[in-house]
């Protein structure tokens, strides 16, 4: 095992403690202080799944600064925008330091009460509404931007605490399709491969993600990847930064992902690029597989992506000639009611080749969240058990409740998935919520409908750290923790376990989270269950519940992520060193063999047609986080991308009289936003984008489709039938907005390569 020192190193070596990454700032803000530096604090960043490595700079017990931290390998002495930004959060303005409840019931306002009136109140209000309509009239709605810690705890309360099915979690609208692909076709839901793998493929294909804009750090890698003459194939209906700079670029049309990867499969087999031994020595079900790829010629896939036929050959080409070739996938290709066939028929697609199990050979998602990957894995979703076991079955649950000390026949069943529980408390099924970290008011599909199932709530509880569009409908708010002010573990993007240090203490009243859910859970009446004092004891007893589990993390302790720089699961014995490439000899099935799925293409759940011309498509710009609670309180961020836009093509813009910076009215069967035009050549013509970051009438929501996908109950963010036309008012929020800003930022955005390039003539 190789003990990384660099962490001590750095820490004792810095000169930097009068360095400031923001100091040329004029404005002495509070996060521009010239003051001693007393810590360097190593941990990561909160945001995306990369979990760049970073130091926190403390002064006193105040959070001031931040460096990227240069040993740890991912991100080597990198960061975003929003790493760099993140730490703003912890000593901002407007976190919540005390409860709030309204105490005279719906419609009186949001007041200041102490811990004892907040909680007290919760474990009444639940267990009145538990007695009356039953245990599963309480859910627990969770997120994967917490720690493996703390999503292990909101699982156990639910199920242990509140003795209700209904749990899941905000990863239900982000990584699901992934699940449900990884889970048929290999048998394992992780990524194949460590980051440190990229520079060894000779071909990237990336599907369906900004890379550029949503993981920057592992653009670097692309780099590296591409400096060695790595060949590069980026399908995507808009032109992103490293679309900009593929060999192949597939503008394809949204909603079309399947068809066209089952088309390069196509390819790949009239051209005799297969890897015959890799597909009978290591996978199941190629021959359905190969027929019903045979459908799918270059030229009937062309026309319905609306790509050139050359085109996609010549990727197949590129793909299928490559030694060792890496898939990513992300949600542009998941997002999708489709969602799941189009991982599975990327999955084809890498097995066909044999790109598994190699160096820079495999196929990952690309995980979103910082911990969407644990997330997944820790027991918050309606179905599942701690270290992904199922809750259906009989020897999961046993061994589970045994680790619990509960009685089998007191473990609830499965219950809805996040997206489902908005039905459910329409229909009063559902009638109190206890939510913490997420904010369904920005996330949610159809909008109007989400607000009027959490408004229709009896009693609705919101854990959070700034007043979120959903916290202000909540009947309590409680003020939780920022990822600085505890410890933790959390899995990157690449399923390496890291942990996050504690480098100050939550701000006035303000308190752990898992210190509030497990006070919660004794007022219940279930404290003998929640008598954790640490982090370290509730990872202790998750290490036990995956023990034997696929996602293993029985070998990994707090000691060995640090010595390691992080462990990869599986890692089932405290030496064992944890395991970064996947599949080397098996997949994960009991044969130890892959599974085609043979895929039959079938369209998105809304088209386009006369009233509804063309493809609305949604996700997200580099300057903002998820639903922008955190980004859009950070003064840098939010002045680079203050409110959204709707992005058209130039040609598309000329026929309906939009010019750029026009206000423009979007229109879907659910519902209307007014927003500024980005008018741009590097999007289909058929086809508008919106950012949706942002809240209230800002929600592209609003607009969004909430059709599922059948199995695992994502949305279909990325593809609906959209109207647009000049508006004939602004938006309410129009004159909040600065001019002057608004005009800078807009340049700003046109100055980006993805708004400015123009896509490459031959293959559009
Ligand atoms: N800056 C920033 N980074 C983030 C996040 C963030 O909010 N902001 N969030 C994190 C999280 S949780 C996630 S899930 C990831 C998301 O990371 P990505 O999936 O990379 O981001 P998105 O913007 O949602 O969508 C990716 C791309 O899909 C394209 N697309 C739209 N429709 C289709 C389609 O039908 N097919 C294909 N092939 N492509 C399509 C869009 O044009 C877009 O460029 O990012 C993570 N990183
Ligand atoms: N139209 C459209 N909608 C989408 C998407 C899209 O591409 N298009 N993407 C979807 C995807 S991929 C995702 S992941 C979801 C995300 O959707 P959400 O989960 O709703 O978004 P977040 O902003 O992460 O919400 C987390 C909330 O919890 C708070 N929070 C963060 N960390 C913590 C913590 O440790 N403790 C506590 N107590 N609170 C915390 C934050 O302040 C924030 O208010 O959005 C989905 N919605
Ligand atoms: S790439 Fe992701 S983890 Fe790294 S600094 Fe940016 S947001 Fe944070
Ligand atoms: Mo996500």
């Amino acid at each position: 095992m190789s003990v990384d020192k660099g962490i001590f190193r750095r820490q004792k070596a810095s000169t930097a403690d009068t360095y400031d990454f923001h100091s040329g700032r004029p404005d002495a803000t509070p996060w521009t202080s010239e003051r001693r530096i007393d810590r360097y604090v190593p941990t990561h960043c909160c945001y995306c799944g990369v979990q760049c490595g970073m130091y926190l700079k403390v002064a006193g017990n105040e959070v001031i600064g931040v460096e990227p931290r240069e040993d740890f390998p991912v991100n080597r002495g990198m960061l975003c925008p929003k790493g760099s930004t993140a730490y703003q959060t912890v000593t901002h303005p407007d976190r919540l330091t005390y409860p709030m409840m309204r105490r005279n019931g719906k419609g009186s306002p949001l007041e200041r009460v102490s811990w004892d009136e907040a909680l007290n109140a919760i474990a009444t209000k639940f267990r009145a509404i538990q007695a009356e309509h039953g245990a599963d009239a309480v859910a627990v709605y969770s997120g994967s931007s917490m720690t493996n810690e703390k999503c292990y705890l909101m699982g156990k309360f639910a199920r242990v605490a509140l003795g209700t099915r209904h749990t899941d979690y905000n990863g239900r609208l982000c990584m699901s399709s992934a699940t449900g692909a990884n889970e048929h076709a290999l048998g394992i839901d992780r990524a194949a491969n460590p980051i440190s793998d990229i520079p060894l493929a000779d071909c990237i294909f990336v599907i369906g993600s900004n890379v550029g804009e949503c993981f920057p750090i592992v653009t670097s890698w692309l780099w590296r990847a591409r400096d060695r003459g790595c060949k590069l194939i980026v399908a995507d209906p808009r032109q992103t930064p490293i679309a900009r700079t593929a060999d192949v670029f597939l503008p394809l049309r949204p909603g079309t992902d399947s068809i066209l990867l089952t088309s390069m499969l196509n390819v790949i087999i009239n051209e005799g690029l297969l890897d015959e031994r890799f597909i009978e020595q290591r996978t199941n079900g190629w021959e359905e597989t190969r027929a019903a790829a045979e459908q799918y010629p270059p030229e009937v896939a062309a026309k319905v992506c609306g790509l050139k036929p050359e085109a996609i050959i010549q990727a197949a080409r590129m793909y299928g000639r490559a030694h060792a070739a890496l898939l990513f996938t992300a949600r542009g290709l998941e997002h999708q009611s489709k969602g799941v066939e189009n991982g599975l028929a990327a999955a084809n697609l890498a097995l066909a080749t044999g790109n598994f199990g190699r160096p820079g050979a495999g196929y990952m998602t690309l995980t979103g969240q910082g911990n969407g990957q644990g997330g997944r894995e820790m027991g918050q979703k309606a179905s599942q058990l701690p270290g992904e076991r199922d809750i259906e079955r009989q020897e999961d649950r046993e061994y589970i409740c045994s680790v619990w000390g509960i009685d089998e026949r007191d473990l609830p069943h499965s219950g809805y998935p996040a997206t489902l529980m908005i039905p459910a408390m329409l229909r009063q099924e559902i009638r109190a919520c206890f939510m913490i970290c997420s904010n369904p008011m920005v996330s949610l599909p159809d909008q109007h409908t989400v607000e009027q199932a959490l408004r229709g709530l009896d009693f609705f509880v919101v854990t959070d750290f700034f007043l979120s569009e959903t916290a202000e409908l909540a009947d309590v708010v409680l003020p939780g923790n920022v990822w600085a002010e505890d410890e933790g573990t959390v899995t990157n993007l690449e399923g390496r376990v890291i942990k996050y240090n504690r480098a100050t203490e939550p701000p006035g009243e303000a308190r752990l989270d898992w210190e509030i859910v497990c006070d919660l859970a004794h007022r219940l009446g279930k404290g003998q269950y929640f008598n954790f004092h640490s982090p370290r004891e509730i990872f202790d007893e998750l290490r036990l519940c995956t023990k034997g589990a696929t996602c293993d993390y029985w070998g990994i302790t707090y000691e060995k992520i640090e010595a390691q720089n992080g462990v990869f699961w599986p890692c089932p014995t405290e030496d064992h060193p944890g395991t970064p490439r996947l599949y080397e000899e098996r997949f994960g099935f009991p044969d130890g063999r892959a599974r085609f799925n043979p895929i039959t293409y079938l369209p998105p759940a809304e088209e386009p047609d006369e009233e509804y011309p063309l493809v609305l498509t949604t996700g997200r710009v580099i300057y903002h986080y998820l639903s922008g609670n955190q980004t859009r309180r950070t003064p840098f961020l939010l002045e680079q991308a203050p409110y959204p836009w709707i992005e058209i093509h130039e040609e598309t813009a000329a026929r309906l009289g939009i010019a750029d910076g026009d206000w423009v009215t979007a229109r879907t069967r659910r519902g209307e936003m007014t927003v500024p035009a980005l008018v741009v050549r590097s999007i289909r013509p058929d086809t508008v984008f919106i950012p949706y970051h942002y809240g209230h009438t800002e929600a592209a929501n609003i607009l969004t489709n909430p059709v599922l996908e059948p199995m695992m109950k994502i949305p279909e963010y990325k593809v609906c039938a959209v109207a647009i036309a000049p508006a004939t008012q602004p938006p309410d929020w129009a004159d909040k907005v600065d001019p002057d800003l608004l005009a800078a930022a807009r340049e700003r955005r046109r100055e980006l390569p993805s708004a400015s390039a123009k896509p490459k003539p031959t293959l559009s």
